[in-house]
């Protein structure tokens, strides 16, 4: 039992006059997994038992969006609470990219220090480190990173697992770092004599790159980005779960007597997907499937631990995902191949970086025992609400410090609110704005279509306009044939783009 203290919320239980103690938060935050690769989203060939416990006793939500449909801006929403589209710069970060969130600003691991929580980021980071890109010092401790802009404590993977540096960083220094072999970094230009993907391919012993991904060789696969030195630190691909989610134990093991924010931005089913031997051969839809059923492994662990801590109860967990799934993204490791019939995106059209609905609408779950109306939720809800929900949880005003595109959903995310939000903006290519009937999809000159990546983009020189209610699948634009609608979606969204301009945060 933790410590009555200054973290009293203050509310009363009235039945057995307990005060109800803020609650731990755990936000699972998985990479690349779609709105129908978890069993409970009604996947049948891989099962995520773990995941869909927590969604049988909490609240599992059908209308749940990632702020974009790629890592970095989806991530900067979430952690910022301002769409990631007004700002530049928070597209997909290189691996050498500086930390893109300005220390000065207020962010959700600072909002929630402010209400008395002790604060964690392990794994997937993807928003930069270190003052300028290109000019980290990878064998010093490298900042601003994630303490500077609110976390007490941090293990996470320098950027992404197919972008170099290809190693930990606790504290943001580099893990297992040997001073006379020190990391050497470049998105400019290879290291002479060292090997790459492109020029030795006979070093590609665990993967291969379909497309890109050619550069540094590291464990037998090659990476975005050249590498020198570190090969003490480097990092093993079939380990790197093993080694977040021991990190993200440890962190609730070392902290159970207070309260807690614990942010776990899960590798997995991010390229390049290699997961451990354990978990190969699971699915039959080779390491794609096997990584969804290692993410799963994961959430299992950090439910153990809650339970093992006696804090499960009190702690408010969050599983959602960054962005919409894709299938091949540029390892050769036959998800293509064997997908047959699972469907990652559900019943939605496009994907990880696309403007139609499968690039943001994402798996989202809220568990926090006896404080959910448990069940499957309509309601419309984004991850751009993080800061304003948990601040509204855990009672900070936010009215004079901060004014952004966060709004409270607490009873909405609790599963009591059937509404949510009435709308969304969203940005992949093109700005989309998404009511709980339509989607409105800005007119772009982007590409139609990724083949790379078989991916539908969403961008149309002409404005599309979907019916949600009749035809979720985004499949008959009706923008003709409903001027109204149009007119008043765009004009929602020029009023968007205009807010907080200029505004230095
Ligand atoms: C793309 C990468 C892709 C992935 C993505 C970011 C190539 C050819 N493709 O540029 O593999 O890393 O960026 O994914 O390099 S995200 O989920 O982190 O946003
Ligand atoms: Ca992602």
């Amino acid at each position: 039992m933790k410590k009555l203290s200054t973290y009293l919320s203050g509310s009363l239980v009235v039945a057995g006059l307990v005060a109800q103690e803020k609650p731990n938060i755990v936000l699972i935050y998985a990479d690349d997994i779609g709105y129908g690769d978890l069993s409970c989203y009604g996947a049948t060939r891989v099962q995520t038992p773990n995941v869909d416990a927590l969604a049988n006793k909490g609240v599992r939500f059908r209308n749940a969006h990632s702020a974009a449909a790629t890592s970095t801006p989806s991530r900067y929403g979430l952690f910022t609470g301002e769409y990631p589209w007004r700002r530049k710069g928070t597209g997909v970060a290189a691996g050498d990219a500086a930390l893109i969130i300005r220390p000065s600003r207020y962010t959700l691991p600072k909002m929630m220090k402010e209400a008395g929580y002790i604060t964690g980021a392990v794994g997937k980071w993807h928003l930069g480190m270190g003052a300028e890109s290109g000019k980290q010092n990878w064998n010093e401790r490298v900042s601003p990173g994630p303490a500077e802009i609110g976390f007490d404590y941090s293990y996470i993977m320098a950027a992404t697992g197919d972008r170099v540096p290809c190693v930990f960083m606790e504290n943001q220094r580099a893990v297992g770092l040997e001073p006379n072999d020190p990391i050497e970094v470049s998105y400019t230009r290879n290291f002479p004599g060292e090997p790459t993907g492109k020029d030795n391919p006979e070093l590609l012993t665990k993967l291969k790159p379909s497309h890109g991904h050619d550069m540094a060789v590291v464990n037998g696969i090659s990476r975005i980005g050249f590498m020198k030195g570190g090969n003490s630190a480097r990092w093993q691909d079939e380990n790197i779960a093993d080694s977040i989610t021991v990190h993200a134990v440890r962190f609730i093991e070392r902290n159970k007597d207070k309260p807690f924010f614990l942010y776990f931005g899960t590798n997995d089913i991010h390229v390049p997907r290699y997961p451990h031997e354990r978990f190969r051969g699971k699915t039959d839809m080779g390491h794609r499937g096997d990584a969804i059923v290692q993410f799963d492994w994961s959430v299992g662990e950090v439910v153990r631990a809650l339970k093992e801590a006696g804090i499960y109860d009190n702690t408010l967990i969050i599983i959602t995902s960054d962005n919409g799934p894709v299938v091949d993204d540029g390892y050769a490791d036959k998800a293509v191949e064997r997908l047959r019939n699972h469907k990652p995106w559900g019943p939605f059209r496009g994907g990880k970086y696309s403007a139609f609905e499968a690039g943001t609408r994402v798996p989202f779950i809220v568990h926090w025992t006896g404080n959910v109306r448990t069940g499957v939720s309509k309601a419309l809800v984004s991850q751009i609400d993080m800061l304003g929900t948990l601040a509204e949880l855990t009672e900070i005003d936010l009215s004079e410090a901060w004014q952004s595109d966060s709004q409270k959903q607490l009873s909405a995310w609790l599963g009591n609110d059937p509404k949510g939000r009435d709308y969304i903006i969203g940005a992949a290519g093109s700005l989309t704005v998404l009511t709980r009937d339509w989607k409105y999809i800005e007119p772009g000159t982007g590409n139609v279509y990724d083949p790379s990546t078989n991916t539908e983009l969403g961008n149309s020189v002409k404005d599309q306009l979907y019916n949600m209610v009749v035809d979720r699948g985004e499949y008959e634009n009706v923008a003709d044939e409903n001027p109204l609608a149009v007119k008043f979606l765009k004009q929602l969204l020029e009023e968007e783009k205009v807010k907080g301009m200029g505004l230095e945060l």
